[in-house]
C-alpha cells in the first residue's frame, strides 16, 4: 500500500510538471483513471519507465499516428534480427506452408476463436508503409499488410475489462501491449510485407506490426493471443520476456 502511494506520488508529480495546467490533484485523478503504470515498473528504475509511459500516454493520445511513407521510400534491404526458430514445432509448420497453423485467441473474450492463415487473409486488410526501428540502432522502411488487431478483438468480443493483449510466439520472446495500442488503427497482425507473404525471418506466418513502438515490440511468429485484465500471473508479472533481457516493457518512439 505505502509502495503504491509513493509510486503514485512520483508519477503524478511528473504528470503535473509536464502538463503544467493540471494541478497535482487533477494529475492524480488522470493517473488513477487510466492506470498509467507500466507493468514492469519497480524500484528506482521503474519510476523512470512509468513516467515516460504515463507522460507519453497523456501527450500522444489514442489518435497520434506513426509517420507513413511513400512507395518510393521503401528500403532496398530489410535487415533481420536473428532468424526464424530452427526447432519444432515451427519447422514443421513451415514445412507444411503453415497449413496446420492456427492463431488461437482466448482470455477475456465472449467467443474464443482460432483462425487459419487463409481465414486471416480473407479478412479486410490494411497496408501501411512505415519504419521499423530496432533498439540496436538500425531501421528500415517497408510496406506491411495485415488485419487490424482491433478487428480481431471485435470478432472475438474482447471484454470491456480488457487491459492488456498478450502475444505468444513460437519462440520464448512473449510480450504484451495495452488495449490503447491494440486498438490503434496502425496496429496490424501482418501477414504480408512489400507485396509478398511475410518471410520466415520476418515473422511468418504473422507478426505484430506496431509502428509506434520499437522493433522488439513487433513480435514475430505468433501462435496465440490472449486478452487479460492483469499481467500479474503471467511470466514474472512484468508483461513480457523483454525486461528479463534488459528492455523495458514500453517501447514507444
Ligand atoms: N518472436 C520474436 N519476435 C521478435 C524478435 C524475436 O527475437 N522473437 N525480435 C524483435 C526485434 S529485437 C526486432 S528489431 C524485430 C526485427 O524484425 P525483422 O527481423 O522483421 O526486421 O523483431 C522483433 N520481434
Ligand atoms: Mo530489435
Amino acid at each position: 500500500m505505502s509502495n503504491k502511494i509513493s509510486r503514485r506520488r512520483i508519477i503524478t508529480t511528473g504528470l503535473a510538471a509536464l502538463s503544467s495546467v493540471a494541478g497535482l490533484d487533477a494529475a492524480a485523478k488522470i493517473a488513477d483513471r487510466y492506470g498509467l503504470l507500466a507493468p514492469d515498473h519497480q524500484g528506482i528504475f521503474g519510476v523512470g519507465e512509468a513516467l515516460t509511459y504515463g507522460a507519453q500516454r497523456l501527450l500522444t493520445s489514442h489518435h497520434s499516428m506513426a509517420r507513413e511513407f511513400s512507395r518510393s521510400e521503401i528500403s532496398d534491404v530489410s535487415p533481420v534480427n536473428h532468424g526464424h526458430p530452427d526447432y519444432d514445432p515451427y519447422q514443421r509448420m513451415l514445412f507444411n506452408k503453415f497449413k496446420d497453423w492456427r492463431l488461437y485467441v482466448d482470455g477475456l473474450v465472449a467467443r474464443p476463436m482460432s483462425f487459419s492463415l487463409a481465414d486471416l487473409k480473407s479478412l479486410p486488410s490494411r497496408t501501411n508503409i512505415t519504419q521499423l526501428t530496432c533498439e540496436e540502432g538500425w531501421s528500415y522502411i517497408a510496406a506491411w499488410t495485415g488485419v487490424p488487431l482491433a478487428l480481431i478483438l471485435n470478432l472475438v468480443g474482447a471484454s470491456a475489462k480488457a487491459k492488456w493483449i498478450v502475444f505468444y510466439p513460437f519462440n520464448d520472446f512473449w510480450g504484451s501491449i495495452d488495449i490503447v495500442e491494440a486498438l490503434h488503427p496502425q496496429t496490424l497482425l501482418a501477414h504480408g510485407m512489400n507485396g509478398e507473404d511475410l518471410t520466415p525471418d520476418h515473422g511468418a506466418p504473422i507478426r505484430l506490426r506496431i509502428p509506434r513502438q520499437l522493433g522488439y515490440k513487433n513480435l514475430r511468429y505468433i501462435a496465440r493471443i490472449s486478452v487479460t485484465d492483469s499481467l500479474k500471473n503471467i511470466g514474472d508479472g512484468t508483461g513480457s520476456a523483454a525486461p528479463e533481457i534488459g528492455y523495458s516493457w514500453y517501447g514507444g518512439i
